[in-house]
């Protein structure tokens, strides 16, 4: 059974070794124990079980795109980015720790999740024989053509006037699909998808990676920021390029619609293994946090 519960306890589990130093866990465990919605990791968990993996084996992995996530949040917020206060409903990591040590707290989760992967692989080589493959597509999601690519994109690309539809496919792809979609394809490689359903996957989490995002700037023009547990109104603010900036809300929300159709298209072949899949994808459409 993979549920939010199980994804926490593993996470606690990596986060309790005494000897990690007792200050930066602290720093570390606050942002990642938060809550938050723990999708990266049940994309990648149900992603293997979908495709007859064992999903014991996709925990580690599992836990390191919770990580991977996290740290991005946490750097996202400082001033230096994205400046923000409010996450996953109490203070940012560095207005309770300081700049300095925020940004050591992702610096930590980022790499931790690394060591997680590494050193639990010779444990679960044998049930996953492609876990390090699943790996690379991890850091490849996570890095230099993912989402640190995205991020750069998105920083440059404020206030600029001349930012198009283009500009915006490409920073989204980066910053939010791209570790999405190495979640989904991660899953289904760790549980030893045959290419066609590698493929699929691939389809779903790019189409899934969009939604999310588009969802996602609706509900920071829409939504309440109490629900949401961050603050809202920050893209407007910041002259950001969303799809509502560009579309205007009603398209958006069209646009969403489109891709939360093309996502399940994706996932046909698997019939009713797809349920939580497609399930996910419509309840993204109204989702409130
Ligand atoms: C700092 C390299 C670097 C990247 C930051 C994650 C990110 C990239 C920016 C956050 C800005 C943002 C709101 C992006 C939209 C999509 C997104 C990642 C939302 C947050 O993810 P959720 O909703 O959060 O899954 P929870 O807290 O539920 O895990």
């Amino acid at each position: 059974m993979i549920n939010l519960e199980q994804i926490t306890s593993v996470l606690e589990a990596y986060m309790r070794r005494e000897d990690l130093p007792a200050a930066l866990c602290e720093a570390m465990k606050y942002s990642l124990l938060a809550g938050g919605k723990r999708l990266r990791p049940m994309l990648c968990l149900y992603a293997c079980e979908m495709v007859g993996g064992d999903t014991e084996a996709a925990l580690p992995l599992a836990a390191a795109l919770e990580m991977i996530h996290t740290y991005s949040l946490i750097h996202d917020d400082l001033p230096c980015m994205d400046d923000d206060d409010f996450r996953r409903g109490r203070p940012s990591n560095h207005k309770v720790f300081g700049e300095a040590n925020a940004l050591l707290a992702g610096d930590a989760l980022l790499t931790y999740a690394f060591e997680v992967i590494l050193s639990e692989g010779p444990r679960h080589i044998g049930k996953a024989p492609r876990y390090y493959e699943a790996a690379a597509e991890i850091a490849h999601g996570a890095g230099v053509s993912g989402m640190v690519a995205g991020q750069w994109a998105d920083l440059a690309n404020e206030k600029n006037p001349c930012a198009d539809a283009e500009t915006l496919t490409y920073i989204h792809a980066r910053k939010t699909g791209a570790l999405i979609t190495a979640a989904v394809v991660a899953g289904g490689i760790a549980g030893n998808a045959d290419p066609e359903s590698v493929g699929a996957l691939r389809r779903f989490g790019v189409h899934y990676g969009v939604l999310f995002q588009i969802t996602d700037d609706l509900l920071d023009v829409l939504g309440d920021s109490k629900t949401v547990g961050k603050t809202l109104g920050k893209d407007a603010a910041h002259q950001k390029l969303t799809y509502p900036a560009l579309y205007g809300i009603e398209t958006a929300k069209r646009m969403a619609q489109e891709e939360a159709r093309f996502a399940k298209e994706a996932l046909r072949q698997f019939g009713d293994r797809a349920t939580w899949f497609l399930t996910l994808a419509d309840q993204t459409l109204t989702r409130t946090f």
